[in-house]
């Protein structure tokens, strides 16, 4: 039945303790409530999902349509069928991913140009040793020529990337070799990723592909255009111009807002122009205006990945995840929220309406309805930064009573996979030699990647913290990105003391001694490149395979939501890695097994398992997750034959061991310490 406004207005609504376990969420979601608004929370409670839509059995690509195939054997007007309708649906969807971070690659490949040609006012090339090294992995000539010489030089080289019509995409030779000699026999190394972005367009246009298994080989082809090749040019890029994270000292929630500064949030992804206002944010003269203003200063803070970009590089505080965009707006404390690109809700600008926060979109991309448009543009970027924030500035005046809930949490981003190495080895023997024999030995059991959004369909937050403390629990390492890494900020697993209390024994005796915490984070959506890089770099020291697909490693995305979510799952499949996705199955639905025919979901799990030694698997329960989680690193150790992961084995040194023995009698201590009395 059709969802009408009495049956919807009948859903249950959940209370705030059931939206999100955050209590600063909460707090905001009561506000909301009081002041009768509603938030992604609310709408996601009256709002059933279309259950043809939600399983991708909706075709709408021609106007014979849109048909609704709801039974095994049904077919579109066209005679379309369930298994080619879902793949087009999806291979939709991963290209729309692939543009989206791709897009934003191409547009850092410019402002880099621009900044080589000094045509990009106050940005600079922050990590020259970075430049060198990049270009030199492409044959790019770096001796005894300028940065902005290679810069230009290389920004050509990514630039092309992007309209390449024949050969290989660049970035992918940082790939495993036997990864690479595979794709290219399974005919899926991206081209150029325009082309694999326009093909998979043409593609699934009314009367081309028709073969479900065919249309997601193309699939593959546009989300690896994604992974190892817009993704990858935007983490270079960024890295290059605002320099590679190292371990830095942050905040994470609500509690961040300032009650007595002008309170300026940046959200999206691009860390351009966000980089330009916390620069602009240090100016004297902003500050001035900021008190002459009666404020305090100015304070800056990030939501999604934006926050992500300008967190690991300058610590500047994220005000919290996806979901906490609106709620950001609630407490009635943000002058502006200026937005950039991707994840952006349409809603905040009526929800600012009740406040007297100004939304100010900035990209040629993003315009909304009753937002104030203040483009970007990277010749005057500083000038333009300090506009924005003077705007704001002005904004402070008109403030009325503020709410911002008492929560914060402190974390440790900036684990790049350059710091890691680094961080493993020191500057004379920087190595993954120590993380390959810690994982060999089994005093960690595996790495899984912990990344993604937050989706108000869940519970906000509690699958990714959930299935975090677990696998921590059972020694498995996790690297995260995005607004995973922000929910689990929020609980303390950034931060070294805090969190290796609630670890396995052998996980926190490599924590200890290595001095990281049990979870690194390590950046925005795009920077999961940098999880690839470390996969690849993993296989490289040697001793774990000699390939991605066999590295006890597994990638979740517990609460995912967005188009980009699955070109980054289908690149890891493809790149081989064990996938494992929350929430929605956009290809789930058909219950029997039409005769001789495979079910979507079933190929993206057996078949591309068969091809990738990946595969894609959505699964509903945190429990389950966990329990596939441990299963396929304990198999891939097994198969590796390396020895049986086993606790009890580890865990009497380190600093708990320690602490542990100071507080014996003396006697007990030495017996402790000796194995005999002294
Ligand atoms: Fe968006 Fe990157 Fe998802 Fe968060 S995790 S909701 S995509 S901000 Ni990428």
């Amino acid at each position: 039945m059709a969802e009408t406004e009495s049956t919807t207005s009948r859903r249950k609504r959940r209370t705030p303790e059931e939206a999100s376990i955050d209590p600063a969420a909460q707090e905001m979601l009561a506000v909301a409530e009081q002041i009768g608004v509603t938030t992604a929370f609310s709408r996601a409670d009256l709002m059933a999902p279309c259950n043809i839509g939600a399983v991708g059995m909706c075709c709408s690509l021609c106007a014979m349509g849109p048909c609704r195939l709801t039974k095994d054997g049904s077919t579109g007007i066209c005679g379309a069928t369930i298994d080619t309708v879902q793949a087009r649906n999806f291979i939709r969807s991963v290209a729309a991913g692939s543009a989206a971070h791709s897009d934003h690659g191409r547009d850092l490949a410019f402002t880099l140009k621009a900044v080589a040609n000094g045509e990009a006012e106050g940005y600079s090339i922050r990590d020259i040793a970075k430049l060198r090294n990049i270009a030199a992995g492409y044959d790019i000539p770096i001796e005894d020529r300028s940065p902005e010489e290679i810069a230009d030089e290389l920004a050509d080289l990514y630039i092309a990337q992007f309209g390449q019509q024949r050969g290989t995409l660049l970035p992918t030779r940082r790939a495993p070799e036997k990864r690479r000699k595979l794709w290219d026999e399974l005919g899926v190394t991206p081209r150029g990723v325009d082309r694999e972005v326009v093909e998979a367009l043409h593609r699934t246009h009314m009367g081309d592909d028709q073969e479900f298994s065919h249309i997601l080989h193309h699939a593959v082809r546009t989300s690896l255009a994604d992974g190892w090749g817009g993704s990858m040019i935007a983490t270079d890029i960024s890295d290059i111009l605002f320099g590679t994270p190292a371990p830095l000292l942050g905040e994470a929630n609500l509690g961040v807002l300032k009650d007595d500064m002008v309170n300026v949030v940046v959200h999206g992804h691009e860390p351009s122009l966000s980089q330009m206002i916390v620069a602009a944010t240090q100016d004297p003269e902003i500050i001035e205006y900021a008190k002459a203003a009666g404020a305090e200063g100015v304070s800056l803070s990030g939501i999604c990945c934006t926050a992500n970009e300008i967190l690991m590089r300058q610590g500047i505080p994220a005000a919290g995840n996806f979901l906490q965009q609106e709620l950001a707006i609630l407490t009635g404390a943000v002058e502006a929220m200026v937005v950039d690109v991707q994840c952006i809700m349409q809603a905040l600008v009526g929800l600012a309406e009740n406040f007297h926060t100004k939304i100010i979109t900035t990209s040629p991309k993003v315009h909304i309805k009753g937002a104030t448009h203040m483009e970007f543009d990277e010749s005057k970027a500083l000038t333009i930064a300090k506009d924005i924030l003077k705007f704001a500035i002005d904004n402070y005046a008109h403030r009325g009573e503020t709410k911002i809930p008492d929560y914060k949490s402190l974390l440790i981003p900036g684990f790049s996979h350059e710091y890691i190495n680094y961080m493993l080895g020191g500057s004379y023997r920087a190595s993954f030699r120590p993380l390959n024999d810690a994982i060999m030995s089994g005093r960690i059991r595996g790495v899984a990647a912990v990344v993604g959004c937050t989706n108000p369909r869940v519970k906000h937050d509690l699958m990714h913290t959930t299935i975090t403390e677990e696998l921590l629990k059972e020694d498995v390492l996790v690297v995260e990105t995005g607004c995973s890494a922000i929910a689990n900020a929020k609980l303390g697993f950034l931060l070294g003391d805090v969190a290796l209390d609630r670890v396995g024994p052998g996980l926190r005796e490599i924590c200890e001694a290595v001095g990281i915490p049990p979870v690194l984070h390590m950046g925005s959506c795009v920077d999961n490149t940098r999880i690839l890089t470390v996969l690849t770099q993993m296989v490289e020291e040697g001793g774990l395979g000699d390939d991605i697909d066999q590295l006890p490693a597994v990638g979740l995305a517990p609460e995912w939501m967005s188009e980009k979510a699955l070109s980054i799952a289908t690149y890891f499949v493809a790149s081989g890695v064990y996938v494992i996705m929350g929430g929605s199955n956009p290809v789930e639905g058909r219950e029997e097994k039409v005769p001789d025919s495979v079910l979507v979901a079933d190929y993206m799990r057996d078949g591309w398992e068969e091809l990738y030694g990946g595969k894609l698997e959505f699964l509903k329960e945190a429990d389950e997750m966990i329990r596939c989680t441990l299963e396929t690193i304990d198999r891939k150790r097994a198969d590796l034959g390396l020895p049986e992961y086993d606790p009890t084995r580890f865990g009497q040194s380190g600093d708990a061991r320690m602490e542990e023995i100071d507080a014996l009698p003396i006697e007990e201590r030495r017996l402790a310490l000796y194995g005999q009395p002294k």
